[in-house]
């Protein structure tokens, strides 16, 4: 297969300067005539062919200057078009495709989403509507004009502004839309279809009236609300906090059904998965509304950070995705609770991206090679990106990060650039060099940081031995130290933070200390007493820390530390030094997990903890962690059984507690999705959820009684969650009902798809596989199959790595299957295997011959065959 190198990087000898494109479209198929106004650069020799772009395009007419092409001076094939010496001069070229949007399972490109003509370019779908220089780099103004039948299509949009519209006889009608930013081919977008809608108007700071529309199936109206609502005020945060607006009179939102990505920031028209637009408390979680707001803020942030300012070829993904995810977290931060949302993303971070790093598909945040890059659409670009841009914060400070900001918008709007651009302005702001930092976005791995703590009571001196160390990554067996920001404190006996006379060993400000090299010690003088020290608060890099604190020191901390996030940690460490060890085989004192229970008891009394916070302090780690931290040879069974057994351990005791809490939290207000009801039911919810699992008297009937009564999604969803993953005698009645009350709502049937693939239970594969072999399941439909297959793979550990292979078998057969349809999905399913080279050698010997025999089946699309290689390699 052909590999694409970052060093290979040249300019296009043509410049495309603009675009205008008409669409046809008929019931049938759609034509796409399309003039591309092309510029040869100073510098390109007289006979450089043009090569563009196409996928699986046929080609219908060309012409040059209105002149037709004669045979001998192009060629035309699905994948390519060359034409052999172009004029050396301003020139227009001017092609005709057919296309067949319904036939479009892929989904990338012009397609038809319950009957709408939509489109998905990123990354390069455009290709696939007209042949082009598919490239991020190719920066062109467009001219948008569409003609469709008016009873199918009565909504006509595009990018940027409505400039002509009116009817075009026998049924059709067509409209006219002109984006006047320059803009990548990835960023057009197109939208066709009998919509409904609901609007609004924000006006920015400096006094653009901006109309804001939200398009959507007729009947769904009503759930758009909270996106709007959501949408707002990301437009008011960006100014307030960046100083950056809206640049356009027209902000268009469209939600359909079927959709590779959650969403897709097209310049002036935002499409959008809408499992993220819709929102009604009776159909959506707290984790929807949270989830709703969060993307539709990330779509808009990506005006600048992605639209005005682009990418100049697909290594430099996280130039845009990452920074854009650190914009979203930080308006989440803003808008609800700073250590609650830290919290939910390091758990995130950890599950995911730390999985992807420590396994066979790890790979740079800016990698430099890639085969397919869909597959690089991944928690390391998107998650560890943000990471790096939240470290890049944290060693500059809030200030000079902004002067950073405000240079890269003032040097590079409408460019497309790479992340040496973007560290070289907060470099120049700040007067700092970046050099080293860089090496976070160039090498894969999460290091391992080990922290050792000594007191000198003579001296009266504090010393922390420091190293890190990242392990090596497939193409990477030597690794150079990073930069690691480690946010402190030292805490006293009293439990009041730590004063020092001096320090010594390494770059220390005020409380961070700044790691650059493999390792060092640091030592504090006048130290009075031996502090316990709070390490990497606010989890201020992403490493993977081990200390020499004991229980006692975690305990301490859990009760007394002023960083939120360490109390957090240091209650989930305590939990899982006791899981790793049993789970290696040495069990658990009733002294050490008495003090764990202790712990959560007073976290739960506390008067001074949020909801929220409590909610997610009070359990221990999941299985995917310990299983991470095992690190080889993993039983998913053990670990499974030992985390239940632990569970119980701590929380059985404390059932009369938890009851008590729970009753105390019933609450009769109706719903609201502020942070703080959130917490409330995150709470409830979780002292529901530690009932049922540490079987608790009645906690099964307790559940089912919640289900039974739920008055929304969030508290019904959680009471069937718990009982399904616990499998109680309820679990299949409950399981049955939901399916038959919300069975008609696609979004909610995921719900019930997802919670029925992660059951913990020999019969889940039987389940799932009657669901598959029901014709009436979509298979064409990304969220019912991610829902239903990618939790299995993902979400499933006991089952997906059964010892006799067969869950392993079910999920290659479904790949093989559906990657003829959407190989985007297939690939994404396919990636939960990456776990297979840890795990227990029965269980890697069947996944390893699963994956070969995948392999040798061959006819697999680039995408999955791609994941295959590399998981093998
Ligand atoms: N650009 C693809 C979807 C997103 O990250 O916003
Ligand atoms: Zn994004």
């Amino acid at each position: 297969e052909h590999t694409i190198y970052l060093k290979d990087y040249a300019p296009s000898p043509y410049r495309i300067v603009s675009v205008d494109l008409d669409f046809r479209i008929l019931a049938e198929n759609t034509t796409v005539t399309t003039q591309l106004t092309i510029e040869p650069r100073d510098d390109t020799a007289p006979g450089t062919p043009l090569v563009l772009d196409g996928d699986e395009l046929s080609l219908t007419s060309i012409a040059i200057d209105g002149a037709p092409l004669v045979l001998s001076a192009y060629l035309a094939e699905p994948n390519s078009l060359t034409v052999f010496e172009p004029p050396l001069r301003r020139f227009v070229l001017e092609t005709e495709v057919v296309l067949q949007p319904e036939n479009n399972t892929p989904l990338m490109g012009l397609y038809r989403s319950s009957g709408t003509w939509c489109t998905q370019c990123e990354p390069e779908g455009f290709r696939r509507i007209t042949y082009y220089m598919d490239r991020p780099d190719i920066l062109a103004t467009f001219n948008v004009r569409m003609t469709a039948p008016r009873d199918l299509a009565p909504v006509l949009l595009a990018n940027g502004n409505l400039v002509d519209r009116g009817d075009a006889g026998d049924g059709m009608h067509f409209a006219v839309w002109q984006d006047p930013f320059p803009k990548p081919s990835y960023l057009f977008a197109l939208v066709a279809g009998d919509l409904g809608a609901i609007t609004d108007t924000f006006t920015t700071a400096s006094g653009r009236k901006v109309d804001l529309a939200i398009y959507c199936t007729h009947g769904k109206e009503d759930q758009c609300y909270w996106a709007m609502d959501s949408l707002k005020r990301s437009m008011a945060w960006d100014e307030k906090r960046f100083g950056l607006e809206y640049d356009l009179d027209i902000f268009n939102i469209v939600a359909v059904s079927d959709f590779n990505f959650g969403a897709m920031e097209n310049k002036g028209l935002n499409i959008f998965n809408d499992k993220l637009v819709f929102a009604h408390p009776d159909t959506a979680t707290d984790g929807d509304y949270e989830g709703i707001e969060r993307v539709i803020a990330h779509e808009y942030f990506h005006n600048w950070t992605g639209n005005r300012i682009t990418c100049r070829d697909w290594f430099q993904l996280c130039l845009k995705e990452g920074l854009t995810v650190y914009r979203d977290q930080e308006f989440t931060s803003d808008e609800r609770s700073r250590a609650v949302k830290r919290i939910g993303d390091v758990v995130g971070l950890r599950g995911a991206q730390f999985a992807e790093d420590g396994g066979p598909l790890a790979h740079p945040a800016r990698p430099d090679e890639y085969r397919e890059i869909n597959n690089f659409y991944t928690a390391t670009v998107y998650e560890k990106g943000a990471e790096i841009v939240r470290m890049l914060a944290t060693l500059l400070g809030e200030a000079g990060f902004r002067k950073g900001m405000d240079l890269y918008f003032e040097r590079h709007d409408g460019e497309a650039t790479t992340i040496e651009a973007f560290l070289n302005v907060f470099g120049e702001a700040n007067g700092t060099n970046l050099d080293q930092f860089k090496t976070w976005y160039l090498q894969a791995g999460t290091p391992r940081l080990t922290v050792e703590d000594n007191y000198d009571a003579a001296n009266q001196t504090y010393t922390l031995k420091l190293k890190q160390e990242t392990l090596p990554t497939p193409g990477q067996p030597t690794k150079a130290a990073l930069v690691v920001p480690i946010k402190f404190g030292l805490i006293g006996p009293n439990g009041s933070p730590m004063e020092w006379s001096g320090v010594s060993g390494a770059e220390v400000r005020d409380e961070m200390i700044v790691l650059n090299t493999d390792a060092a010690e640091v030592t504090f003088t006048g130290v009075a007493n031996r502090p316990v020290p709070s390490l990497l608060r606010e989890f201020s890099a992403p490493v993977n820390m081990t200390t020499n604190l004991t229980q006692d020191d975690q305990l301490f901390l859990a009760r007394h530390d002023n960083d939120p996030f360490n109390r957090w940690q240091a209650l989930q460490d305590v939990g899982m030094a006791l899981a790793l060890s049993a789970t290696k085989g040495t069990p658990w004192s009733d002294n050490a997990v008495a003090a764990l229970s202790e712990a959560m008891a007073d976290t739960l009394a506390s008067d001074t903890l949020d909801d929220a916070f409590k909610a997610l302090s009070l359990t221990i780690p999941a299985e995917y962690q310990i299983a991470q931290n095992l690190g080889s040879d993993v039983d998913p069974v053990r670990v499974h059984e030992v985390r239940s057994e632990l569970l119980k351990a701590i929380f059985a005791p404390l059932a009369i507690q938890l009851l008590q809490a729970y009753r105390g939290l019933a609450s009769d207000q109706p719903y609201a999705p502020d942070a703080k009801s959130n917490g409330h039911r995150a709470l409830r919810n979780r002292l529901l959820g530690l009932l049922v699992a540490s079987d608790a008297p009645g906690a099964a009937n307790l559940a089912a009684e919640q289900y039974e009564t739920a008055r929304n999604m969030t508290d019904r969803l959680a009471a069937l969650g718990a009982s399904a993953y616990a499998w109680t005698e309820k679990a299949p009645v409950l399981l049955a009902d939901f399916k038959i009350r919300f069975g008609g709502d696609p979004l909610v049937l995921d719900k019930w798809l997802a919670v029925t693939a992660a059951v913990p239970e020999d019969g889940v594969i039987e389940r799932i596989r009657t669901i598959l072999a029901d014709p009436t399941f979509p298979k064409t439909n990304p969220n019912r199959l991610r829902s239903l297959m990618g939790v299995f793979a993902m979400s499933n550990p006991t089952q997906f790595t059964r010892a006799d292979g067969a869950g392993f078998r079910f999920v290659a057969e479904f790949v093989a299957e559906i990657d003829k349809i959407n190989p985007q999905v297939a690939a994404r399913v396919l990636t939960g295997f990456r776990i297979w080279p840890m795990l227990e050698p029965k269980r890697r010997e069947a996944a390893k011959s699963v994956l070969t025999t995948l392999q040798s089946g061959g006819s697999l699309s680039r995408n999955t065959a791609d994941i295959l290689t590399r998981m093998l390699a």
